[in-house]
């Protein structure tokens, strides 16, 4: 772990603070939002071994005395194949050239692909003046301490190796950053760690266990809405529906007599009452939707931003 974020901070901060964006990017499922999480200490986004796990930017807000950095986890980069594809990658693309840094997440456990060699192309196309950083992820995987393969993809800053999963060489990237940020003020509050609600964050924890209980299409193939969120004085009541595109995906994620949907449920319940830390009751309810990755009203009303066509 890295230096507390935490609210003992005094409220006024020095002169010379820095505050700034990291975009965080990189190929799917190279260890992106495990990174944010470890740097913050906390879970606030998801991170399953199936790739396309986060499918919109998310921001994770990390303060100390003097510097404050929002971390802006990105889908993975990848081509895309349908509309949900399409908004994941104008989602990343956005990210990175608005950035103040932009780190590059690679995994070191395999060499690099013709999709890091895109990404490479993207990074000079897109953000060619953005200072650039190399984060050369899961080295508890990779054999030796050559990663000159990696290195020689583009020109950056500085490239460091790095476990996010068991937390290792964090520090020091997570100091060079701050470095590079500008001079700024501290733009949210201590406590704040993400820019997104309880209510987001419920429905992707559902959408985590989901993924993590089922394989091929079906991870994919699913979409959580959070149908009512309301705290009482006992408890927190979740009424959840469970969106997959196909009858035969609603039987298996449902299983046999319950099995599995009871399994979700008990999964997601705990690990949404360990971050608020109050009681939940949590109901899921699972609906078949065709073809919900092609409807762009129904993706808004799950979460997803879809920009104002004149934002386009
Ligand atoms: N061995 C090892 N595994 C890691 C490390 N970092 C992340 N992982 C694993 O890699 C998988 C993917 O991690 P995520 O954080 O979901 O990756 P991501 O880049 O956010 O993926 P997408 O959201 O799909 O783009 C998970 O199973 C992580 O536990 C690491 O340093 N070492
Ligand atoms: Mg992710």
């Amino acid at each position: 772990m890295v230096e507390d974020s935490n609210p003992i901070l005094q409220d006024e901060w020095p002169d010379d603070h820095k505050s700034g964006v990291v975009a965080v990017i990189g190929r799917p499922n190279v260890g992106k939002s495990t990174l944010i999480n470890a740097i913050l200490g906390q879970k606030i986004a998801i991170a399953t071994p199936k790739p396309q796990t986060t499918r919109r930017t998310q921001m994770g807000i990390y303060t100390i005395q003097q510097a404050q950095m929002m971390l802006v986890d990105t889908p993975g980069l990848h081509k895309a194949r349908n509309r949900m594809g399409e908004y994941m990658m104008n989602e990343a693309e956005f990210a990175l050239r608005d950035a103040d840094v932009n780190l590059w997440i690679l995994d070191t456990s395999e060499p690099p692909s013709a999709a890091d060699g895109y990404i490479a192309q993207t990074l000079k196309d897109l953000a060619p003046n953005i200072p650039l950083v190399l984060a050369l992820n899961k080295i508890d995987q990779h054999q030796g301490d050559d990663y000159s393969a990696f290195t020689q993809l583009i020109e950056h800053e500085r490239a460091y190796p790095i476990s996010a999963l068991k937390g290792d060489g964090i520090e020091a990237l997570v100091n060079h950053l701050i470095d590079l940020l500008p001079e700024g003020p501290r733009y949210y509050p201590v406590d704040q760690v993400s820019d997104v609600t309880m209510r987001f964050i419920a429905a992707e924890i559902i959408r985590e266990k989901v993924m993590m209980n089922t394989e091929q299409e079906i991870p994919h193939a699913v979409a959580v809405e959070i149908f009512d969120y309301k705290d009482n004085e006992a408890r927190t009541n979740i009424d959840a529906i469970i969106y997959v595109e196909r009858d035969s995906q609603k039987g298996i994620v449902i299983g046999k007599g319950g099995s599995m949907i009871k399994q979700i449920g008990t999964q997601a319940r705990h690990e949404i009452m360990d971050t608020i830390e109050r009681p939940v009751h949590l109901d899921l309810r699972v609906k078949v939707l065709k073809n919900w990755r092609t409807n762009e009203s129904f993706m808004r009303r799950v979460g997803y931003r879809f920009p104002k066509k004149e934002d386009k």
